[in-house]
């Protein structure tokens, strides 16, 4: 269990047909907070992701995917109830795990984790299919309605940004539907999952209509799964390149796919928005959890009236950003994920330094003169200056970093903002209500906000174009992709 081991180190097993199950190969989770280690995992070999495959395929049949609808969706609830009921402990595990503020995992990741749940129970219950009255020759006409019917085996591969959000986000769909699944956490963030096998299995889960297999992606676990001629659907979430990985392992068996990729995402401010609600919203949206959200703005265009001013308010905004530990009330950003991914982070801003940008503030590591230096901090950083051909405007850096460009038509600012392979999220802030309409509307991106920066309504589609992925996340939109639809055409 996750509280067994020795100290406070804790040894995370996989959890294969409602048992926890330990391997010979294990490897270490450190927290990018300051390095301590948190727990050795049990990384799964493929005869383990076997095991789970074949405990799931049961559990579809004979179990989870046979029951009524009613008492799936209780026991749906109960496990929200059960991840509320150790929220303290999800919160903490969370924030150790990837180092975010506990500020944001108890408003966020860890209330959303449990709402998750709680969504798609209530969803499930009063969604429908669609029905047709169709004419025929001979007068007596026919009637075609459609059912759903689960795929059976989903496999969910996850990213380690938003953990159990990102995890939960799609497990109560897929359950909700009636899948049976088989969950593989981020190596860099294993913890909540482990968590949540607990509280399946006290919250009466069949055994086998819930796993969780540990480790790594080519050559572990999340091969396996991608290869795994008994897993019917995949759902993942994260880097671009790694879903086309997967799209290719995917392939030899032709299994559906839910891609939900990366973002190099624009925000347009216009010189009629509210000034502060601008600046607040960009602080948001570049920094929240150290600009590891899919959705943060990296690229951000002001209109020339009220540029510098902009520039300024943000840069005084990122300086006196308190950086800090998770448990500290005060904090408002913590590490990134690990020291690989401020190696790649800090690449990126020297390149914007080689490239010719003016570092309006921050572009280093800081220095804390304490254990936290042995952390994978990163300073919040604002860059202008650059070509928006350059690379710093087009690939996505995943940190606390974005570049603010000025631009002086509605035109102009919707171009450079669309001048983009990905397609995920945008943000506009305008006074002006044709505008805002306006230009939402013509922005390149799956989600678009005005005025605001992900607020979200969990009924509505979720997901990106181009290199951010395929496929709508979100009430009905997930509902369709855990299921198939089977249409009945009967002659009268
Ligand atoms: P990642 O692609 O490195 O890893 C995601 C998961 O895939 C991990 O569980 C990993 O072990 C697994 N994996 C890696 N290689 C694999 C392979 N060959 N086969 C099977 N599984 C494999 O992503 P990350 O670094 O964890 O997350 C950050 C990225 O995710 C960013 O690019 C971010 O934009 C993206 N993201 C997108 C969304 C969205 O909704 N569009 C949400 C969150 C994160
Ligand atoms: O809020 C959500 O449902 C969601 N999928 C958020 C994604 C955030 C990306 O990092």
């Amino acid at each position: 269990m996750v509280a067994e081991g020795s100290g406070n180190i804790r040894e995370l097993r996989n959890f294969i047909d409602g048992e926890f199950v330990a391997s010979d190969k294990t490897f270490e989770n450190t927290t990018p907070v300051d390095g301590t280690l948190l727990s050795h995992v049990h990384e799964a070999t493929e005869d383990m992701v076997d095991l789970a495959v074949a405990a799931a395929r049961k559990a579809y049949k004979e179990t989870w995917g046979a029951m009524p609808v009613e008492e799936r969706c209780k026991i749906l609830y109960a496990v929200a109830d059960g991840i509320d009921a150790r929220s303290d402990e999800f919160i903490e595990a969370e924030t150790l795990d990837t180092g975010k503020p506990r500020s944001l995992a108890s408003h966020v990741d860890i209330p959303r984790g449990a709402a998750n749940f709680r969504v798609f129970a209530d969803l499930i219950k009063s969604v429908g299919t669609e029905a047709y009255q169709q004419d025929t020759p001979d007068g007596a006409g026919a009637i075609n309605y459609s059912v759903r019917q689960p795929h059976g085996v989903v496999g969910v591969i996850s990213p380690w940004n938003l953990p159990l959000l990102l995890s939960t986000w799609k497990l109560a769909p897929a359950m909700s539907s009636g899948n049976a699944v088989i969950l593989k956490p981020s190596e860099e963030t294993p913890t909540t999952a482990t968590m949540l096998a607990e509280v399946m299995k006290e919250a009466g889960m069949p055994d086998g209509a819930f796993n969780v297999v540990h480790g790594f992606g080519p050559n572990s676990a999340g091969e396996f799964i991608t290869m795994h001629k008994g897993i019917d659907a995949i759902t993942f979430t994260g880097e671009t390149t790694t879903g086309g990985a997967i799209m290719r392992a995917a392939s030899e068996n032709v299994k559906a796919l839910s891609f939900e990729l990366g973002g190099k995402n624009p925000s347009i401010v216009f010189a009629d928005a509210d000034f502060n609600a601008a600046i607040e919203g960009t602080v948001r949206s570049v920094f929240a959890n150290c600009g590891q959200v899919c959705l943060c703005s990296e690229r951000v265009y002001v209109e020339r009236p009220i540029f510098d001013r902009f520039v300024s308010a943000l840069k005084e905004k990122a300086e006196a950003m308190k950086l800090g530990r998770p448990e500290d009330a005060d904090t408002q950003m913590g590490p990134l994920i690990s020291h690989e991914h401020r190696d790649k982070v800090k690449g990126y801003y020297d390149l914007a330094k080689e490239l010719g940008a003016k570092v309006v503030t921050g572009g280093g590591i800081p220095k804390f003169g304490d254990e936290r230096d042995n952390g994978a901090f990163v300073e919040p950083t604002i860059f202008v200056g650059l070509e928006e051909n350059s690379r710093i405007q087009k690939e996505e850096i995943f940190g606390p970093v974005c570049h603010i460009t000025p631009f002086d038509t509605e035109e102009e600012a919707v171009g450079m903002a669309n001048d983009t392979e990905y397609g995920l999220a945008s943000t506009v802030w305008t006074t002006n209500l044709a505008r805002a309409h306006r230009v939402a509307q013509n922005m390149e991106a799956g989600i678009n906000w005005v005025n605001c920066w992900f607020l979200r309504d969990l009924r509505t589609p979720f997901g990106g174009m181009g290199l951010s992925g395929f496929g709508r996340e979100g009430g009905q939109h997930a509902l369709n992709f855990y299921s198939e639809q089977k249409n009945i055409c009967i002659k009268l």
